[in-house]
Order: C-alpha cells, then sequence, then structure tokens
C-alpha cells in the first residue's frame, strides 16, 4: 500500500517542479521573517526574487547546527510565537539545547510523513503499536504517535525504559509492532529470551527502528530475537523528526520525503554538491515548514543518494543506511574508525552480543582503542584458554577491517550498561584531557 500515490509516485520532473515552487517561496519568507537568513542572504548577494528554482539551491549559504544555538532559543522562527503549538530540542554534548517549534500545520505535515512512512513499513489501521521511543522533548515519541494515529493504528504511547511493563503489555494487548531504538530492541529481545516466555503469546512482525546508526549485521539479530521484520526510519529534530525517510518493503535504502525535504549530498571538505551514487554529507533544506525551515542544513550524517525507482513504485529518492555521523567518526592513531565497522565484525559472530563500548585514551601521547565485547551467555566460560582464543580471533578480525590493533576485553552477559534510548558506542576519554 501507499500512504500518498500521487507525491510518492511522482516523476523527477513533478517532483522538480514542487520542490521549486516551495523552495522560492521558502527562501522569501526567511528573508522577509528571519534577520539570520535576511542577512545570511545579503552577505551572499543573494535577492529572493534571483532564486527561480531548485538549480539555484547550490548557490544559497549552509545552515550549521551552531547557528541553532546561536539563535537560541527562538531566533529561527518565522512566526509569532502565538502560531507555535510545539516545541521540542535535541540536547547536545555541550551547551545548549537545539530548539525547534512547529506549527499545527506543520505537525500535520510531520504526522503526514510519518503516516507515509509507517506505511512503507506495512503498517495498517489494523496494526497495534508500541511506541517505544521517549515521549518529551525528543521528537521519536510523539512524532511516531501522531503518524501512528493518522495511520488508524491502535498506539500504545509506553515510551522507553521499563522493560518489564514493556513485555507484559506487548503480551497482554498483543502488539503487532514496536517502535524504539535498534539497540533498545536488541534488549528487549534478549529480556524476552531470558524470560522463557512461549513465543506464540508474542504478536509482533514489524519493528520500526531509528534514532541511531546501525548495521544490517545488527538487523538480522534483532529479527532473530523479535521475530520480526525490521524497517529503518531515519529523521533528525531540525528537519521535522523521525519520518525524513524511511525503507519499504525492499529495503533497499530509505525513500526521503523529498517533497518536503530535499536533500543534497556534499563533499565535506570542498562543500560541492556530488552526484547521485557518492559517499558524502548529507544536507537537507525543508521547504514546507512553517514555523522553522531551514537552508541547506548540513546533518553530518554520511551515506549516498539513488535516484533510480524502487521495485515498490515509489520514486522517492533514496539514502542508503547511514554509515554514522562524521562527528562520529574516531580518528585513532590517524585511521578512520566508526562504531559501525566494529558492530558489523562483531555481530557476524555468535559469541559476541549486540553490546559493545569504544573506549579511546591516550597513553603518553598515542591513542590507544579498547573494545568491549559482551559475551552472549552461551558463551560465557570459565576456562581462561577459551577467552583467550576467542580475543585473538577478535582482534584479528578487528585488525583486518579497521586496519588498526585494538585491545579487546570480553565482558560478561549483561554488563556494559543498557540504553532506553540511543545507544552510547563510544567513550572518548581523549576528550577530557
Ligand atoms: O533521532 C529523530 C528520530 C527519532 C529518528 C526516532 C528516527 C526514529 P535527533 O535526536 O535530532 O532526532 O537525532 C538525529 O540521529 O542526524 C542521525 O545522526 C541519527 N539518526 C537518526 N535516525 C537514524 C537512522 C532523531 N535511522 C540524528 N540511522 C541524525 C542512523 C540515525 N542514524
Amino acid at each position: 500500500m501507499i500512504w500518498n500515490k500521487e507525491i510518492e509516485c511522482a516523476s523527477r520532473e513533478q517532483m522538480r517542479e514542487i520542490q521549486s515552487k516551495r523552495l522560492v517561496e521558502m527562501v522569501k519568507r526567511v528573508y522577509d521573517t528571519v534577520p539570520f537568513y535576511h542577512n545570511k542572504l545579503k552577505e551572499k548577494g543573494i535577492e529572493p526574487r534571483d532564486i527561480k528554482g531548485i538549480e539555484q539551491l547550490k548557490d544559497l549559504p549552509f545552515t550549521l547546527k551552531t547557528d541553532l544555538r546561536d539563535n537560541y532559543p527562538f531566533g529561527l522562527f518565522t512566526v509569532p510565537q502565538s502560531e507555535i503549538v510545539r516545541i521540542h530540542a535535541s540536547s547536545g554534548t555541550t551547551g545548549k539545547p537545539t530548539v525547534v517549534g512547529y506549527t499545527k500545520k506543520d505537525i500535520d505535515m510531520w504526522s503526514e510523513v510519518v503516516a507515509r512512512s509507517l506505511t512503507m513499513a506495512g503498517v495498517t489501521k489494523n496494526d497495534i503499536i508500541q511506541v517505544a521511543y521517549g515521549y518529551g522533548l525528543f521528537t521519536g515519541g510523539l512524532g511516531l504517535h501522531y503518524g501512528a494515529e493518522k495511520v488508524g493504528a491502535s498506539v500504545i504511547p509506553i515510551s522507553g525504559g521499563n522493560t518489564a511493563k514493556q513485555i507484559q503489555l506487548m503480551r497482554d494487548f498483543g502488539s503487532t509492532v514496536i517502535a524504539c531504538t535498534p539497540s533498545y530492541a536488541a534488549f528487549l529481545g534478549e529480556s524476552i529470551a531470558k524470560e522463557n516466555i512461549d513465543p506464540s503469546e508474542i504478536k509482533l512482525r514489524v519493528g520500526v527502528f531509528g534514532a541511531e546508526p546501525w548495521t544490517e549485521e545488527l538487523r538480522t539479530e534483532v529479527q532473530k530475537l523479535l521475530r520480526i521484520k525490521a524497517y529503518d526510519i531515519y529523521g533528525l529534530s531540525e528537519v521535522i523528526g523521525p519520518g525524513v525517510s524511511m525503507e519499504c518493503d525492499c529495503q533497499c535504502g530509505s525513500h526521503i520525503n523529498e517533497d518536503h525535504f530535499i536533500p543534497e549530498i556534499i563533499d565535506p571538505i570542498t562543500l560541492e554538491v556530488l552526484p547521485y551514487g557518492e559517499l558524502g554529507e548529507l544536507v537537507f533544506t525543508p521547504v514546507s515548514k512553517e514555523a522553522m525551515p531551514l537552508i541547506r542544513y548540513r546533518t553530518r550524517d554520511l551515506t549516498r543518494l539513488h535516484a533510480d525507482t524502487c521495485a515498490c513504485g515509489r520514486t522517492l529518492v533514496r539514502m542508503e543506511k547511514c554509515l554514522g555521523r562524521s562527528d562520529d567518526m574516531l580518528i585513532i592513531r590517524g585511521v578512520n574508525v566508526f562504531p559501525s565497522q566494529v558492530e558489523s565484525v562483531l555481530l557476524e559472530m555468535e559469541e559476541a552480543s549486540p553490546h559493545y563500548q569504544l573506549v579511546v585514551s591516550r597513553e603518553h601521547n598515542l591513542d590507544t582503542l579498547e573494545i568491549k565485547v559482551e559475551l552472549n551467555e552461551k558463551y560465557w566460560s570459565d576456562e581462561i584458554k577459551v577467552l583467550e582464543g576467542l580475543k585473538k580471533l577478535i582482534s584479528h578480525k578487528i585488525a583486518n577491517v579497521l586496519g588498526l590493533t585494538a585491545t579487546i576485553r570480553l565482558v560478561e552477559p549483561r554488563s556494559i550498561q543498557r540504553s532506553e534510548g540511543k545507544a552510547v558506542r563510544v567513550i572518548d576519554n581523549r576528550k577530557l584531557k
């Protein structure tokens, strides 16, 4: 089923026409109402009347996360506060949170894109969806909630955490869809397995997982644990929240709701726009948001775009699974390391659980990488020889993939702290010094 066929299956020309019209209108609006953009466009010598369509997107200035912080809290809003019906914020690692606002129309648009997304995963009004993303300033809970209601599904707004309750309601209410971070899904799966619950009591069939990078290997693991089909949902609060893009049943990339969020891939160094198929930083221009549209917002997420028509019939541009964020990329002794590479290696091995952590330190001016690997119950052994052998094997595999030697520390099942939301995969002690 397709939620909005006219848009999701539009020809490239039709889509460009919609995007052009919205872009022209939006640039004029922010020029007239947001001093930050007024000045930024003036600096570049751009008058709104110069912008005739999507071809000129590449000439417009970028917006950075720091720009949102500098205009904290409401400086980028285009409408008076009386028109704002919702405020969300994401807490950064440092300083002030990034604030976003929504008008009534923005909430409707957001519900529409999440409804499209859930429909891509085959969710219908006959489903019971357990929304286990956090409700609150984080966009995950309420974002999924409104979209699921729009689809007509029965929503259980349980929010994140309280695993025993999650499992109880899942059994009692017969939830068919679970929406949460993939790392929490892995934890839920393990907890169900531990309780020896009769699998027929769990009716889940679909997982809607996102808010953090995750690998194909983790997908396989979670699908096995929860006996579901797991779909990737992507989004960020600055652009709207969840529902910027979502995988369809073909699972060959996530379809971007590009009538609202125009995607580009840029080279993060030269800032040039790259052609489809090339790896680079994802940039979004949310053109139809009333309260807080942005021009060319740099997400820091690294991926590729593809524009060929998908077997599902949708023509919406697809983005590959995010490799990670450029600011999550660790540079260890000059080698670039993404946590997702470590995840891929570990989860190919039966012995490793989906819970791991990278600990980076600096000793005598030399970076060190320790990888804490939590073993699955079955493989946790008291025999030093067995554990040593396993350590060697993991170390060898990691060296092959990363081109870097890491110290492997095998840790007991359930000893790495679980997260109810985004998992903490990296502890970088170098930053503390
Ligand atoms: O994480 C919105 C969201 C909620 C998406 C629920 C999906 C499901 P923020 O907290 O602003 O918003 O974080 C946005 O999280 O720039 C990515 O780095 C990362 N991210 C989000 N979804 C994915 C995904 C929400 N599917 C940041 N794969 C983004 C990889 C993701 N990374």
